[in-house]
Parts: C-alpha cells; structure tokens; sequence
C-alpha cells in the first residue's frame, strides 16, 4: 500500500502516526484529503461543539532583552515605542474590562523585563486576584517563567509554586516557536531553549497548572523541525495530560528582522498545518484556531481542518498587529457566535479550562 493509503488506514482505525507519517503528510499537497482527516479526528475526539471564551489580553510591557528576530513587538529600553504599565494602570484596564459581566479570563504575555522584580509581578497577579476573584489568570508563557527564575536564581518550581500562590491559574502557550535548538539559535537564542520550555510546561503541569502549547511556523524552519516538534508536544501530554489546547502561529514578517527574507506563508500552508497538528497531536482535545493570527475568514475555514477552538474576544491584541497582523484587535461575542454558526457547528462558550458555559444551539 502507498504511504498516504496507509496513513488513511491508520487515521480511520484510531492509530498513532509516525514520524515518517508526519513528514510524508508535510509532503502532501492534497488539502482537501488532509482536511477530510483532520476532520475526521476533531469529529472524533470534540463533536461539533466549536469553543470560545470571553478574555482580555494585556502586555504589561514590551521591553524585551531576548529580542527574537521574528518578533515586532519587544524593544529596547530606550526605544520611542517602549512602555511599562504600572500595576494602577494594570488595575483600571482589568477594571474596565470586568464592566462586562461576561468578561472570565485574563491573559497576561509581555516582554522579557530586565530589571523588573519578580516581587512586582506577584504583586500584579496578587492585586488583580484580590480585586476580580472571578477572573481566570492565564499568565505568563514558558519562556517567561523560565526568565523570571534566572533572573531571581531560584527554580522553576519555585517560581511556579510562588505565582500559582499568588494567583496564577495556567498558563498561556507561546514562546514554543520550533522546539529546535537550530532554530532557535537562529532566531531566538537569548530565552529558553527547547529543553527549558519543555521543562517548564512539565513542572507546571505536576503541580497541576495546565498549560497552552503552541507552534510559530513559517520561517527558517524545515518540515522535518515541525514534525519533531509536534512529537515533542506529544511525548510531554503523553507524560502528564497538561496541555489543553493547541495553537499554531504562521509567521508574520512585517516590522520584523526577517521581514526581507521570508514572506508570509500560504493559506494552503496554513490549511495543511492546521489539519497535520490535528492529525499528529492525538493526545489533545483542543486545537486552537487564533482568529487574531489567522483573521476571521481563515479561522473560520480552519473550522473544517481539524480546529474546535476559535479562541476569545480578546481586546486589544498588540504582539501580532506590531508585525502586520490585519484582524481586528478585539471582536464582539455576536460576531464569534455568527462565524461558528456559519460552519454548521455549535457555538460553546467556555471556561479557561474548558467548562462549558452555555451551549449556543
Ligand atoms: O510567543 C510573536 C508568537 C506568541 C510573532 O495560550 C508571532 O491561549 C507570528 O502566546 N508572527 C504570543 N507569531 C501569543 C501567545 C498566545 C496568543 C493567543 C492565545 C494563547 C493561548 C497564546 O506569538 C509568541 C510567539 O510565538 N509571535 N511574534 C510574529 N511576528
């Protein structure tokens, strides 16, 4: 049997894919049939249920000291775009947000601070805890936690064990990009690298803080450095079922470094991607199409490649619109519901830990 004729067969009979799998699916350029795969697994393992929730994004600052290459929105100290929020300003935009009383979930990414104490960000989760007991805080990705424990030389479990106390309740799934050191020698060796990031998800994961995964593809990488990250993903859900969504992010070039060298990829890529990640992780139960990413359309049509989550209303989305990203920066609920139901599926608002809200019939 061919090798495509076999990968069916496995997919329909529920059985792991390989690597070479993997890489022969990369090689596949017959969207449709991936799409019909992919589909067939989200069907599977989440229904016809598509989730959404209710959040605000806030980026305490973008001062950075890693400075990654693909990245438009970390800068320096000194530079014009710099800013620093302070925890009032912290407090008023959670305020503002929490009029709406839908509102469940902060999420909280921002620059790698070089001089910011670890105190001021407990301080933060700590306050906003206090004041919106009701909010879930999704704060602070691998690669921060990883930082903050160097820069305070205490562990990582330390430092998890200190903002959970604090007020943490998981944690959001960038700074992953490709989980190889090649990679990521290239494009961003002052963070984590791919056994610290691993390590971190790990450690937050035993002490039952679940966490987001996530891929930025589209750059340097090769197909070969997806799959081994997909697999890599999977090993550590195999070990300790943490994960709980998915989310794979296309390179966006503008304002970046790279912006010369490489170009935004393809919706076909984007499309093949999407339906490959469902198709490998089959040990989440989430994948995330990011609409802020993908902008509405395309998250819509991932729908129909293997994705279940459509992400949130999000307000005020800053890292991807300061690399040229073209959706909105923030979307109404009515305007989720309709793209959802456009596709035939159910709207289901959820929680941040995928509690199901109301089911939108
Ligand atoms: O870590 C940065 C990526 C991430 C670019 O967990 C870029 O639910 C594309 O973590 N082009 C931050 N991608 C966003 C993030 C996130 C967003 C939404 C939901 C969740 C979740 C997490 O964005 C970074 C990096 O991987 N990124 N720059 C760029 N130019």
């Amino acid at each position: 049997m061919e090798i495509y004729s076999v990968i069916e067969d496995k997919v329909r009979k529920g059985i792991r894919l390989s690597r070479a799998d993997g890489v022969a699916l990369f090689a596949c350029q017959d969207v449709a049939w991936l799409g019909m795969l992919a589909d067939l697994v989200r069907q599977r393992i989440s229904g016809d249920y598509v989730y959404f929730n209710v959040n605000r994004h806030i980026n305490l600052t973008n001062i950075c000291t890693a400075r990654c290459r693909f990245c438009a929105f970390g800068c320096d100290a000194d530079s014009q775009q710099s800013y620093e929020m302070t925890k009032e300003q912290v407090l008023a935009i959670a305020a503002q947000a929490a009029q709406d009383p839908a509102l469940r979930e902060l999420h909280i990414v921002s620059g790698l601070h070089p001089t910011w104490p670890l105190a001021y960000y407990f301080d933060i989760i700590a306050s906003l805890k206090a004041k919106f007991p009701h909010l879930h805080l999704k704060a602070f990705t691998a690669v921060e936690i990883h930082y903050f424990a160097k820069q305070a030389g205490i562990t990582i479990e330390e430092t998890l064990r200190r903002f959970k106390a604090a007020g943490v309740d998981s944690l959001p799934g960038g700074g992953a990009e490709i989980l190889s050191d090649r990679v990521r020698e290239q494009l961003c060796p002052n963070k984590a690298n791919s056994e610290e990031w691993l390590a971190v998800a790990k450690a937050a994961h035993q002490m039952g803080l679940r966490s987001n995964a996530s891929m930025l593809y589209g750059h340097v990488e090769t197909m070969e450095e997806r799959v081994d990250h997909l697999l890599a993903l999977r090993e550590l859900q195999d070990e300790t079922d943490g994960f709980q969504t998915f989310i794979c992010f296309p390179f966006h070039p503008k304002n970046t470094e790279l912006n010369e060298a490489v170009r935004r990829t393809s919706l076909w890529d984007e499309m093949k991607t999407m339906a490959i990640s469902r198709l490998l992780l089959d040990n989440f139960r989430n994948i995330k199409a990011y609409w802020v990413m993908l902008t509405l359309p395309v998250a819509q049509l991932s729908l129909g490649f293997g994705a279940n989550d459509i992400d949130g209303t999000v307000s005020e989305e800053k890292i991807i619109h300061a690399a040229g990203g073209k959706a909105e920066t923030s979307l109404s609920q009515a305007a989720i519901i309709r793209t959802i139901r456009e596709t035939g599926r159910i709207p289901v608002e959820r929680d941040s830990m995928y509690n199901i809200i109301r089911v939108l019939e």
